[in-house]
This record gives C-alpha cells, sequence and structure tokens, in this order.
C-alpha cells in the first residue's frame, strides 16, 4: 500500500477526479481510500511513487507519497 497526501480536493468531483487518476497509474490495483476531509488517499499495488504524485499533478493536485 502507497498512502498520499493531496493538496487542492474541495468537492466530490475531485475525490472522483484523484480516484480516476491513481486507477489509471501503472501498478495500482485498488485505489482504497480518497479522503476529502483530511487530503488523503491510498493504493493497492507497486506503482512508481513519481508516477502517482505526476498523476495528480496531471489532473490539477499537488501531492506527496507518505502517511
Ligand atoms: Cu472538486
Amino acid at each position: 500500500m502507497v498512502e498520499l497526501k493531496i493538496e487542492g480536493m474541495s468537492c466530490m468531483h475531485c475525490v472522483k477526479a484523484v480516484t480516476e487518476a491513481l486507477s489509471a497509474v501503472p501498478g495500482v490495483t485498488t485505489v482504497r481510500g480518497v479522503d476529502l476531509e483530511h487530503g488523503t488517499a491510498a493504493v493497492d499495488g507497486a506503482p512508481e511513487p513519481a508516477a502517482l504524485v505526476a498523476a495528480l499533478q496531471a489532473a490539477g493536485y499537488q501531492a506527496e507519497v507518505g502517511g
């Protein structure tokens, strides 16, 4: 599991966009939790952490890996 901190989510649309962006990253098997209130997410699988961050940036959100 990889945990992420995500800045910029403000509504359920953002949660959906983040979920879709993370789902598309190679190596991600499950997007487990995208938490709007806390600005966190977790994915299962073995993705490149940098690829997760890059995918979120492409979707318009600043992110960093780590709980
Ligand atoms: Cu939103």
